[in-house]
């Protein structure tokens, strides 16, 4: 039996991933990998959507690519890629940015956080189009299974919306998409300000990367915000320091929330931050390493990323040529 297909991507736009991308999603690929037939992108063409300076990115996107095989994805098992090695994704957006209605993208809740941060001059029409693009990542690769974070939901419902669209004027051409989005303990709060999620525009001090050095997160780890009550118990609306890192240990250790509030018992915040950095540090340390090795040899990860973007390139071209004979458009003689 053929395995479903799946796809999923993130931007390089950073110099590390952080533990909520890990926690939140990382982890979930490297077990889907087994089951789907996987498509795994680093988003470039995504990245520009904001400034970014040249060689900063270039780094970025392979600190971004050695993170995901050093998280445990296997080039063997799944396609591993950067967008921009495949010019269809930029090909079927132009297609779908024709089937798509300027109010529905005006309406796009990432959109206009983004662009009110820049400011109306500065946002720029490829922020604007940005989940058409995104639509276009998926649709290309015919998946079953989109797995993704909590915001990206809005996304997803774009991308469905213009695959029926597309379908029902031109003929079944797209297999429309489910996002699989993971549950409650895979979202990781930032550890100074622990209502809102771990992201890498928030508070350094909050952020755990996984490229950061022991001793750096040991600093960001113990002096992670608690509270004044001293007992070491699950309630996130009162205790939202506590319930963070009893979360992070639960997300990486598979031991539940209930039996670490037993194991605590009696035991204060200090036992309670010395345990999430033993475990913190025993999942990230192997990959951050390994990353550093891959990154040691750019020609070696180069090659892994040009076996992915065959395989990539296989599959997007077959939808694009399908693509572009319903419309209309006469085959190009090679
Ligand atoms: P950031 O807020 O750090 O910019 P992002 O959502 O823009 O995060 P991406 O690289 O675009 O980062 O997202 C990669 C994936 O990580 C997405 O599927 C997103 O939902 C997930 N993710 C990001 N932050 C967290 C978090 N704090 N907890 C759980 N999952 C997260
Ligand atoms: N917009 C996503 C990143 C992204 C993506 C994709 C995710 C770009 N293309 C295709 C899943 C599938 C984000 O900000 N997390």
């Amino acid at each position: 039996m053929t395995k479903p297909n799946l796809l999923s991507g993130m931007q390089p736009s950073a110099g590390s991933l952080h533990l909520g991308n890990y926690l939140g999603a990382l982890v979930n690929w490297t077990k889907m990998q087994d089951d789907y037939n996987a498509f795994y992108c680093v988003v470039d063409l995504h990245a520009i959507t904001v400034p970014q300076e040249p060689a900063q990115l270039r780094q970025n996107t392979r600190i971004t690519a050695a993170q995901y095989l050093a998280a445990g994805i296997n080039e063997n098992k799944s396609a591993l890629f950067v967008q921009s090695h495949v010019p269809a994704h930029a090909q079927l957006a132009w297609v779908l940015m024709t089937l798509t209605g300027f109010g529905e993208a005006g309406r796009m809740t990432q959109f206009k956080d983004k662009s009110q941060k820049a400011g109306a001059d500065a946002a720029s029409v490829g922020l604007f189009t940005y989940p058409v693009l995104q639509a276009a990542d998926i649709l290309l690769y015919q998946p079953k299974a989109v797995p993704v974070g909590e915001d990206q939901r809005q996304h997803l419902e774009l991308t469905r919306d213009l695959a029926n669209r597309f379908n029902s004027r031109f003929g079944e051409t797209f297999v429309i998409p489910e996002a699989v989005i993971l549950k409650e303990t895979a979202k990781i709060y930032d550890l100074q300000n622990p209502e809102a999620k771990m992201s890498k525009s928030g508070d350094p001090k909050g952020l755990v990367n996984i490229m950061d050095e022991s001793s750096l997160i040991a600093k960001k780890i113990k002096s992670a915000v608690t509270d004044l009550d001293g007992v070491v118990r699950f309630d996130r609306e009162n205790k939202p320091g506590v319930s963070n890192l009893l979360g992070i240990h639960s997300a990486i250790s598979g031991q539940s929330v209930e039996s670490l509030t037993a194991h605590f018992e009696g035991q204060g915040y200090g036992a309670l931050k010395t345990e999430v950095l033993e475990v913190v540090l025993g999942a990230i340390e192997p990959i951050r390493d390994r990353a550093n090795e891959l990154l040691a040899d750019p020609a070696e990860l180069d090659r892994l990323l040009a076996k992915g973007a065959a395989k990539a390139n296989e599959q997007a071209e077959k939808t694009l040529g399908i693509v572009y004979d319903r419309i209309g458009f006469i085959p190009a003689r090679r």
